[in-house]
């Protein structure tokens, strides 16, 4: 980076700022990753300067001959790493890449059944301070009190009860299998169009360790950089049938010119994923969140749903006296970097909460296993048993910078 070193030294001290932090603190926010060096590089490379409105072979701009082949080739890998007839690689992220899927089908004041934020769902599945929640009527289903598992009765009673125009599956913080196959059923009985949004599970779609919701929803939108691995950003899969006014919605609807930078690392990321080494990180992403699971309950912490099937935990907190918000900065305090969580049937205010998610995605890039867990389980119950012991505190950060300092640089 020896421009930017001479040209803007404020800006490169802090990118090296940055990468010493994530180099430093043990990363485990679940939709959090570190890309590989060839995603890097298609991302800093000149695909940056080209404007490209449209789609490959019906641009509005001239010039676009290269980044035509760029976007096929993306659309052709995603499309035959999940099996999907039409795909969509533009979306500049998740949030998009829903609103992308809404403008195209629901009708402004028409209904949206979703997983309610609190119990696992995501701002853009109908919360009222996201654009969904305001321009759509939203019902939102959750899990059920006693095992924490979706509750697929009261999906289908709310699903006849509200008629609604689509059915949202997915979530940013629920750690079992979603049943596609039973969301399909409950859309079909109420003639409503069917969405997963898999952006936390795609890797271990994509890896075949959690079903592949591609045969049975329209639409399945997605990130590119949680368990996936990619470039941040955003895509559309959806069957031959509604392609075209997916695209439409995406372009000219609510983006402009695509990031063909991005577009390109997206391919490089399609590329990966489809790789035997990449199935096998995933299965150590899940390996890592189980024995990660089991050593926090060794503990006597209580987990939402008593475990995962996925990269992710969600720890109750009730039990010890600490609330998400200071769990966060306790263990940020330690160099681990976790993001206080709602937890369903939740008593406390989003900005302050009763439970902390926690995910492997991050630590299990950076090479380490199962045996690892159990040293990140007893740094994060140390610290949440030594909160108010500054003298400990510092032990713990230093044993968590050399523990670090073991695994392999990002
Ligand atoms: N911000 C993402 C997450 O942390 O799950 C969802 O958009």
């Amino acid at each position: 980076m020896e421009h930017l070193q001479n040209f803007d030294s404020e800006i490169f001290e802090l990118i090296g700022e940055e990468k010493a932090r994530q180099k430093r603190n043990l990363e485990l926010i679940a939709s959090e990753n570190f890309v590989s060096p060839a995603i890097l590089e298609a991302t800093g490379s000149c695909l940056t300067n080209k404007y490209a409105e449209g789609y490959p072979g019906r641009r509005y701009y001239g010039g676009c001959e290269v980044v035509d082949k760029v976007e096929r080739l993306a659309i052709k890998r995603l499309k035959e790493l999940y099996g999907a007839e039409h795909a969509n690689v533009q979306p500049h992220s998740g949030s998009q890449a829903n609103q992308a899927v809404y403008f195209a089908k629901i009708p402004v004041g028409g209904a949206m059944l979703a997983m309610d934020l609190s119990h696992g769902g995501h701002l853009t599945h109908g919360s009222p301070v996201n654009l969904s929640g305001t321009y759509y009527k939203v019902g939102h289903y959750g899990v059920t009190k006693h095992k924490e598992v979706i509750d697929y009765d009261l999906v289908e009673k709310m699903a006849q009860d509200l008629r609604p125009r689509m059915i949202i599956a997915g979530a940013s913080a629920y750690p079992r299998i979603i049943n596609f196959k039973r969301f399909r059923e409950i859309a079909d009985s109420v003639g409503a169009l069917f969405m997963v949004d898999m952006a936390h599970i795609a890797g271990l779609v994509a890896a075949g360790l959690h079903p592949n919701p591609v045969p049975y929803a329209d639409f399945v939108t997605s990130t590119t950089h949680k368990t996936l691995r990619g470039i941040r950003g955003g895509f559309v899969l959806c069957t031959e049938e509604h392609a075209k006014a997916v695209d439409k919605a995406l372009f000219p609807g609510i983006q402009g010119g695509p990031l063909m930078h991005i577009i390109a690392a997206k391919a490089v990321g399609f590329k990966e994923a489809a790789t035997e080494e990449f199935n096998k990180y995933q299965q150590r992403i899940i390996d890592n969140a189980q024995a990660l699971a089991k050593a926090l309950q060794g503990y006597g912490l209580r987990l939402v749903s008593d475990g995962t099937d996925t990269h992710l935990i969600l720890v109750d907190l009730n039990n010890v006296k600490i609330t998400g918000k200071e769990a966060e900065e306790l263990l940020d305090r330690i160099g681990i970097t976790v993001n206080k969580n709602t937890i369903p049937f939740e008593t406390k205010s989003p900005f302050v909460t009763s439970g902390i998610r926690i995910g492997t995605p991050a630590v299990t890039t950076r090479g380490m296993g199962p045996d690892d867990m159990q040293e990140i389980a007893r740094f994060i119950f140390e610290a949440l048993s030594h909160k108010d012991d500054e003298s400990y505190l510092d032990k713990l950060n230093e044993e968590t910078r050399e523990f670090s300092e073991q695994f392999d640089e990002i």
